[in-house]
């Protein structure tokens, strides 16, 4: 008999993970979007210059808070995660000066990867912008330092059922029916663990429901888990990591006394065949 909580067995996709040293492309990021590559990993690929101011200032940051949404961690910016679309604008309308703060006098690499791709759609009769809404505009990106404990700094995961169920007063939640892009530049990353792990699972509707995460995709648990193989993308300070976020995946338990694991991450996707959008 099928309930709520029924057990539901999932389905395994593959991975297919591309992983190097350089700079990212903009033809790479566009085979994420269109579902060619599950995960892109580019080594290296902002200066450590770059990544030790960001990492300074995230911490020394005024704008920097501890997240009271059920996830463990710190941040710096607005997720539009669980609120409706006037409080998301307002709050990354109010956190822009703090977001911008994070980059001192240096060049953004975010935004510089963004006007990047935008100039590469635009090409192709595509408008790649930010999402907005009568009470403002998306952030080019936020940052995030995760403090679960255990055997995940952020649990299981995938970051489609939020944009799902982002509600009807959000132009977002149409890219739920293509691939959501997450994109992640890492800054600082701990001694141990710290591990982008993603799982051979794309969770449909009726998962999420079995699993009572359809509005969050947040948590799987180890057991609905236990069968579906993974593969842990191992990350240091000024790598790029650019997934399907479709796919369920988790950042590994952290140790070592010395550095904390700092993240700058967006989520960008097709919106219409004409529109991509991009939003924290
Ligand atoms: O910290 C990471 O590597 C992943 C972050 C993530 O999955 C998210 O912000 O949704
Ligand atoms: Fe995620």
């Amino acid at each position: 008999m099928a309930t709520n909580q029924a057990p539901q067995t999932p389905a395994i996709s593959p991975l297919i993970i591309k992983e190097r040293t350089g700079s990212i492309s903009t033809a790479e990021i566009i085979s994420v979007m269109k579902g060619e590559i599950t995960a892109l990993h580019i080594k290296r690929a902002f200066s450590t210059e770059v990544a030790e101011e960001i990492t300074t200032n995230f911490f020394a940051s005024s704008g920097l808070k501890e997240r009271k949404d059920g996830v463990p961690g710190q941040y710096v910016g607005a997720s539009h995660y669980r609120k409706d679309a006037a409080s998301y604008f307002r709050q990354a309308e109010n956190a822009r000066p703090h977001v911008e703060a994070l980059f001192g006098n240096l060049v953004d690499p975010v935004r510089a990867l963004f006007e990047a791709l935008k100039r590469e759609l635009h090409k192709q009769g595509i408008e790649l912008r930010l999402a907005c809404s009568e009470h403002g505009r998306a952030n080019v990106c936020r940052g995030l330092s995760w403090s679960g404990s255990g055997t995940f700094s952020l649990d299981p995961h995938d970051d489609v059922a939020q944009v799902l169920r982002a509600g009807s007063d959000y132009e977002l939640s149409s890219v739920a029916r293509n691939t959501v892009a997450a994109l992640n530049f890492y800054p600082s990353m701990s001694e141990e663990g710290g591990n982008l792990r993603l799982w051979s699972h794309k969770p449909t509707a009726d998962d999420r429901k079995s699993q009572g995460v359809e509005a969050t995709g947040y948590p799987y648990s180890a057991v609905y888990l236990k069968d579906v193989p993974c593969r842990d993308i191992q990350l240091k300070a000024g790598d790029i990591a650019l997934l399907d976020g479709g796919f369920v995946h988790g950042v590994t338990g952290q140790s070592g006394s010395g550095k904390r694991r700092v993240l700058l991450n967006s989520f960008f996707g097709f919106a219409r065949p004409d529109l991509v959008l991009w939003w924290t």
